[in-house]
């Protein structure tokens, strides 16, 4: 387990604390949780039909599942968005064709009200591919540039070979911490 989580932890207390992980289907959300190695990953299928994975440390929870696709679910992933500190927003650099749809579901989330104070972490995943988008590209992509009010930040990664996610959550971390004071 990296010491990362730890930092993180100690800036939550006793507090109940979610980060999600979303992005659309094949981004790499999966496998940045496993990834993670904080704890066992269990995944739940709720009756109305999309799958949450959730890792778990002490009091902070790690939770994907996919956006796009279905609008009539959408409603019930409100009541995962109280006390969510951070969302990390996973991107596959190498999907050209989904992009505008990848930026239309993370405009909406942006729009969430109870996600309004909620730290933006965007992974350009999958840089280990020869066709990947740069992360400037997929910044323009998402329209990251007009976000206003909101502390994010972009970071390349490749979930497979475990580049760059440690360095986007150490930026969360610095984040929170520069927040509680
Ligand atoms: N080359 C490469 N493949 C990746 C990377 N991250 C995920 N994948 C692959 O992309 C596919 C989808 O990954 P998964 O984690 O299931 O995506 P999810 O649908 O967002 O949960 C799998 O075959 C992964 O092995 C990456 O950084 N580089
Ligand atoms: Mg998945």
């Amino acid at each position: 387990m990296g010491l990362w989580i730890s930092k993180l932890w100690s800036f939550f207390g006793d507090q109940e604390a979610r980060i999600l992980v979303l992005g659309l289907d094949n981004a790499g959300k999966t496998t940045i949780l496993y990834r993670l190695q904080v704890g066992e990953v269990v995944s739940t299928i709720p009756t109305i039909g999309f799958n949450v994975e959730t890792v778990a440390y002490k009091n902070i929870k790690f939770q994907v599942w996919d956006l796009g696709g279905q609008t009539s679910i959408r409603p019930y992933w409100r009541c995962y968005f109280p006390c969510t500190q951070a969302i990390i927003y996973v991107v596959d650099s190498t999907d050209t064709d989904r992009i505008g749809i990848s930026r239309d579901e993370f405009k909406a989330l942006l729009d969430e009200e109870e996600l309004r104070d909620s730290l933006i972490l965007v992974f350009a995943n999958k840089q280990d591919l020869p066709n990947a988008l740069s992360d400037a590209q997929i910044a323009e992509g998402l329209g990251l540039h007009d976000i206003r009010n909101r502390d994010w930040a972009i970071f390349k990664t490749s979930a497979v070979k475990g580049e760059g996610l440690f360095e986007g959550l150490d930026w969360l971390a610095n984040m929170l911490k520069t927040r509680r004071k």
